[in-house]
């Protein structure tokens, strides 16, 4: 696969990177490319396969890597997920909360996802991994399945939300036999936000005949426009168990009868355009660079030996001094940008404000629409209950994805802009030494971007309330409503004002998480070019008062790791 090609060919050049700076002892160069080797391994594209048990999610997965990798039937009715890894080896690995690993068979698995063996997690386990030798997780693809929707509301959100905002790309798998249930049409919610990442598989047509089929997709389908509130939603109909029969025969036809193709390059598709491609061709650009360094460093050091002693001290002094220069003005960037900092935070604050303020109104004008029958005072409170948690639910969602995003842009685009500028006076040093030495420097612009796995994500595990406690039930009716209507606009402020709270502090720890990353990385970069240069040379200036032999020894291996550079791209 493309992707993967790639990425196998960025992997040989930063190791030749690694080679090379680390026989000519520019530690940071060596250190940039080990960690963007590690950010290449690390970072996956993450594919979260959603639905109710038994409609074939593991089924779907294993269709996807043809071969039977996950026990199939296996009813995980604990909310704990099995995440695929590429692996050269076949490997099992239960994690634990509590940061314990355990190595297991693939058979065991089910003592630590199933109910029946593992009754509400009493074992601590956070995720299963499973790591396999499979060309399609090769290329980074992470493949998670999750348990079955429960019948729950709580279990419904508490999968939902922790799981939604770590998926790149989500699968939802449903099927016609039985129909959608209330469970899935209800978890729809949950996905509404996430709905242009996730494709829709309509499972198992191979038990129905062409006009059930018809017929059932076309009832599923309009369920789920109208919960979602669109027009038009792409279904595709798939059979997972012929598709995945038909890859482990190698059998064209039944791949075809099993319509899995359509799904399979709308996915591929969907996977190139993304982020995880970005990156990749970030880190490819940051390889080149780097590359370009290293070949400049030693021509400069090639051109300082070879050149008369007092010329070389002379342009050393020049070097130092521009350079102090430059770091000065990189100093007063930095202070600039703390300043656009500050200021995107106040833009915060102002804005959690608005929304609580925004939101209580609304839960609370809401309150007058309910209808119920008010002479039963549990279907009172079960109404008042229910208002408050979807409607906490969907505000606060709501309002943390469109912030979220906000932010995230703002802050983007100011550290994009220091980058540049950072990027720039780097540039200055690296002209300014190629023309002193000599040198041929031809620049390229950093691919500066913003890790989108650093990005601000939120995390929303208790957004819902537990309803309204200590209700006095012995209270006459009519006093019985204007207690519950007293009692839930309270909890609206409370809730609003929890949530909203939750989200300002974890913003803010991540604007400044990611922000000294970036800064540290730039930093490193920078520092790179520089002490290269500077040390490139030093070294040439220490070189020069040695012996003949030991100049020539130097100089010809200096040429046999600029040959090696040269061979490689
Ligand atoms: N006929 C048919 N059965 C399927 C298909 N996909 C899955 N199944 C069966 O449905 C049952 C549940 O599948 P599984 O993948 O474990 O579902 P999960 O609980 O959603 O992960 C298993 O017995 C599968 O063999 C399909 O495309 N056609
Ligand atoms: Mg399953």
């Amino acid at each position: 696969m493309e992707v993967s090609m790639e990425r196998e060919s960025i992997i040989t050049l930063l190791n030749t990177i690694i080679n090379v700076s680390e026989n000519i002892q520019n530690k940071k160069i060596k250190d940039i490319a080990a960690s963007n080797i590690d950010k290449l391994f690390k970072q996956n594209l993450n594919l979260v396969v959603l639905g109710q048990f038994k409609r074939g999610k593991t089924t779907v997965i294993n269709s996807m890597l043809g071969a039977n990798v996950l026990p199939t039937a296996v009813i995980p009715l604990t909310s704990i997920i099995t995440k695929l890894v590429y692996s050269e080896h076949q490997i099992v690995t239960v994690k634990f909360y509590d940061g314990k690993t355990k190595e297991v068979s693939l058979e065991e698995i089910s003592d630590y996802v199933t109910e029946r063996n593992n009754p509400n997690n009493i074992k601590g386990v956070d995720y299963v991994e499973i790591g396999y030798p499979s060309e399609y997780l090769r290329q980074g693809i992470v493949l998670v399945d999750t348990p079955g929707i429960g019948s729950t509301f709580a279990h419904n959100t508490a999968v939902a939300y922790n799981y939604l905002p770590n998926m790149d790309a989500g699968i939802f798998v449903v099927s016609g036999d039985p129909p959608l249930s209330e469970v899935e049409y209800n978890y729809l919610d949950s996905i509404k936000l996430y709905i242009e990442k996730i494709f829709f598989l309509f499972n198992k047509i191979d038990i129905m005949t062409e006009e059930e089929c018809r017929e059932s997709l076309e009832f599923t389908k309009n369920l789920i426009e109208k919960k979602l509130n669109v027009k038009e939603i792409k279904i595709f109909p798939v059979s997972a168990r012929l598709a995945l029969q038909a890859k482990l025969n190698n059998d064209k036809m039944l791949y075809i009868k099993s319509n899995f193709r359509e799904f399979e390059d709308a996915l591929d598709t969907f996977i190139k355009k993304d982020k995880y491609n970005t990156l990749i061709r970030s880190i490819n650009n940051r390889a080149i660079n780097l590359l370009k360094d290293l070949k400049m460093e030693i021509e400069i050091t090639i051109n300082a030996i070879n050149s008369p002693i007092d010329e070389l001290r002379e342009k050393i002094r020049l070097l130092k001094e521009k350079i102090g220069i430059i770091d000065k003005r990189i100093k007063e960037m930095q202070v600039l940008l703390e300043d656009e900092i500050k200021t995107l935070k106040t833009d915060l604050e102002n804005d959690v404000e608005q929304f609580k303020s925004q939101a209580s109104e609304r839960l609370k004008a809401g309150l007058l629409n309910l209808s119920y029958d008010d002479k039963h005072k549990d279907a009172i409170l079960q109404t008042f209950t229910n208002y408050l948690k979807q409607g906490i639910n969907d505000e606060c969602s709501r309002w943390f994805k469109t912030e979220e995003e906000k932010i995230s842009q703002s802050l983007s685009q100011i550290l994009m802009n220091y980058a540049k500028a950072v990027d720039e006076e780097t540039n200055n040093i690296r002209t300014l030494a190629a023309d002193l030495f000599n040198v041929r420097f031809n620049k390229t612009d950093e691919l500066t971007y913003l890790d989108p796995y650093s990005r601000l994500w939120y995390k929303v595990d208790d957004i819902i309330t537990w309803g309204i406690d200590n209700i006095p039930m012995v209270l006459p009716n009519l006093f019985f409503k204007n207690y519950i209507v007293k009692q839930t606009k309270k909890r609206i402020d409370e809730e609003i004002d929890r949530n909203a709270g939750r989200a300002r502090y974890d913003l803010f720890r991540r604007i400044d998480n990611t922000k000294n990353k970036f800064i540290e990385e730039l930093e490193n970069r920078r520092s790179a070019v520089v002490e290269g240069i500077i040390s490139a040379v030093t070294k040439a200036e220490q070189i020069k008062i040695t012996s003949e032999s030991e100049i020539s020894e130097r100089l010809r291996s200096l040429q046999d790791y600029m040959n090696q550079l040269e061979t490689i791209v």
